[in-house]
């Protein structure tokens, strides 16, 4: 297979919940390092407009959500298993709590411990992404998220009496997704005292650290942007595996986040799975490309 191109940056915490499956899984993957607020002129190109971090691409395929991201990593690479068929619908609950619930939990103690290293332009940046968030706001937020932190971490504590990873002996989709929100707290000692307060938390945890960096070689974003200009879209003809009232393949939409970074990509509908769209688009200087994007968590709009 095309080599796999992450595009992140080293403090991206959903970016780490794919370093954590790719170098569970030993697969080897190019690091393309991406601005950590916009413009982000080396990304937008291949997305079409989406600017959330991570993406992955392969050639001229681009995929969108580490929600998406995770289970084409499992399906190319299914050992060592990460999302175990039984398990697959807890892991998928056990994910969206952890990236939306522990996840705000764990971001606002960590943006009020940064806020007197965080350029003015950065909490800009982000208040565009999510109306409201400005520094009176983490401030008054923060202390109530860290004490549900603190309740989320002794319910974590409680399961990990039962066994080394959240759902028996050996790592899955579920531990990755519980664990990048806690990462936030290796920004300040302090916030990484409420991890080490539950020793079996704290094992698991540095468990998990243990897999090390994985097999990752840097790339510079023109060389992605090369890569994708060379390549053709792999989806082949367009597809329909399910029925969804409105929408029909070879229709032009907009699909974008329903949470936060609603920036949309436009395109003509290609792929439409009971977990996954893709649509592809023409960019100027790239060419044809595709954009994946799992169905969970993006609204479609008919244009
Ligand atoms: N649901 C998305 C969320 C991604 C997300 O919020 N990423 C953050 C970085 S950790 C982001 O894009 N922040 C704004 C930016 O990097 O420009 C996913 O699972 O990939």
């Amino acid at each position: 297979m095309t080599d796999l191109i992450l595009h992140n940056y080293p403090q991206s915490h959903f970016a780490e919940k794919i370093r954590r499956l790719l170098a569970y899984k030993r697969v080897a993957w190019h690091s393309v390092e991406q601005p950590f607020m916009m413009p982000k002129p080396e990304l937008v190109p291949l997305t079409g407009g989406v600017r959330r971090i991570p993406v992955l691409q392969v050639g001229a395929d681009i995929y969108c959500d580490t929600r998406l991201i995770a289970r084409k990593l499992e399906a190319w690479y299914p050992t060592p298993v990460c999302i175990p068929p039984d398990q697959a619908g807890l892991i998928g609950i056990i994910e969206s709590w952890a990236g939306s619930v522990l996840m705000f939990q764990a971001l606002l103690p960590t943006f009020e411990a940064l806020l007197p290293y965080l350029p003015p332009e950065f909490l800009v940046d982000r208040a565009g992404m999510s109306p409201g968030l400005s520094r009176e706001a983490i401030l008054a937020g923060a202390p109530q998220a860290l004490a549900q932190v603190r309740l989320s971490l002794a319910q974590l504590d409680l399961r990990l009496a039962v066994s080394p990873f959240l759902l028996g002996d050996a790592f899955t989709l579920a531990d990755a997704s519980c664990f990048f929100p806690l990462w936030l707290f290796k920004n300040s000692p302090a916030l990484f005292a409420n991890i080490e307060a539950h020793p079996r938390v704290a094992d698991w945890f540095a468990r998990i650290e243990g897999f090390g960096p994985g097999e990752v070689t840097p790339m510079a974003a023109q060389e992605a942007l090369a890569v994708a200009r060379a390549a053709s879209p792999a989806t082949g003809a367009p597809r329909a595996t399910v029925s969804v009232e409105g929408l029909e393949l070879g229709q032009q939409v907009a699909i974008a986040a329903d949470d936060y970074g609603v920036e949309e990509s436009r395109g003509t509908l290609v792929v439409l799975d009971a977990d996954e769209i893709a649509i592809t688009r023409d960019d100027a200087t790239l060419g044809a490309l595709a954009v994946h994007f799992p169905r969970s968590g993006y609204r479609i709009t008919r244009l």
